[in-house]
């Protein structure tokens, strides 16, 4: 047999959902296993947009693992594209002929897994000709998995996962997040948190995108908002909530696609409250 006829070995057998339910479990435990030993700090698009080895490291490990089972498929992944949305344009056109895209975020919230603060999470989606059709965020410090696939439902620790029933924004708790570009999303984000606050029961800020998005579809939280996000950010999240039953498009109401920067995902009842809060106060990001 000529060298060039050789066939490289590929592991089949497993489904996408079990590899990327691997990924993150394996990548979660080393992340968990490294908390507190972060030497080297480095920052990306400002002083408050951090990085560090562990996010990197876990990347690395999630992107082997992917290529192994799935050598022909892209990854989009954090730690691969510069920071800014012209390099995240470029990303995305670069994949949109791909049919399979994995969209990675290693560490989400590594602000607060810098400062030990217990929300950070593995964020794995997979999208097929553009659409996400598998979603998996994981939670080390809690060891909770949230698992959702397309058409199928949504569940965490194997329990189908239901947006919450609050029918109105006065009995919601909402979640936003604070940007790190302080010009332009800045000021439109406290702009949506002065309207909004006074008519919410309440309003955290986690400073995990994918976490605050699963907990909307685990029903923790009501509705979540915030501007100047990712793909990686949001895909596996916004899956989530697609099927548990919520409502995800961007501030505007269009409706969600890889290219969504900001995002609006909430129970589904209250989502047309928050969408037109944002617009009266000018607050949208767009
Ligand atoms: P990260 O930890 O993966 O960077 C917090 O509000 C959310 O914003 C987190 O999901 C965080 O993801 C994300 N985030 C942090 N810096 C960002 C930046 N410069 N651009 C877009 N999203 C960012
Ligand atoms: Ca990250």
């Amino acid at each position: 047999m000529n060298e060039k006829d050789k066939v490289p070995y590929v592991v089949t057998s497993k489904s996408h959902t079990a590899v990327a339910i691997n990924c993150a479990a394996k990548a979660g435990e080393w992340i968990q296993s490294k908390l507190g030993t972060v030497k080297q700090l480095g920052t990306k698009s400002s002083a408050q947009d951090l990085v560090t080895e562990v996010d990197k490291g876990a990347e690395q490990m999630i992107r082997k693992l992917i290529l192994t089972h799935f050598p022909d498929h892209a990854i989009l992944g954090e730690e691969g594209v510069e920071p800014g949305p012209e390099a995240l344009t470029k990303a995305l056109e670069a994949v949109k002929d791909e049919p399979y895209v994995w969209i990675i975020d290693p560490i989400d919230g590594t602000t607060n897994y810098v400062h030990g603060f217990p929300f950070y999470s593995v964020s794995i989606a997979l999208a097929y000709q553009g659409e996400v059709i598998l979603g998996v965020i994981y939670d080390p410090s809690r060891d909770e998995l949230f698992i959702a696939e397309k058409g199928k439902g949504a569940y965490v620790h194997g329990n189908p996962t239901a947006v919450s029933k609050d029918n109105d924004l006065s009995e919601s708790l909402l979640a936003t997040g604070f940007p790190t570009e302080h010009s332009f999303n800045l000021p439109n984000n406290m702009a949506g948190i002065q309207a909004l606050l006074p008519k919410v029961r309440n309003l955290r800020g986690g400073g995990s995108a994918a976490l605050h998005m699963a907990y909307v579809a685990a029903g923790r939280l009501s509705g979540y908002w915030e501007l100047g996000l990712n793909p990686w950010d949001i895909a596996a999240g916004a899956l989530l909530i697609q099927e548990s039953g919520g409502k995800v498009t961007d501030t505007k109401g269009r409706p969600y696609d890889l290219s969504v920067r900001n995002i609006a995902a909430t129970n589904g009842k209250i989502h047309e409250g928050l969408l037109n809060t944002l617009s009266e106060a000018e607050a949208t990001g767009y």
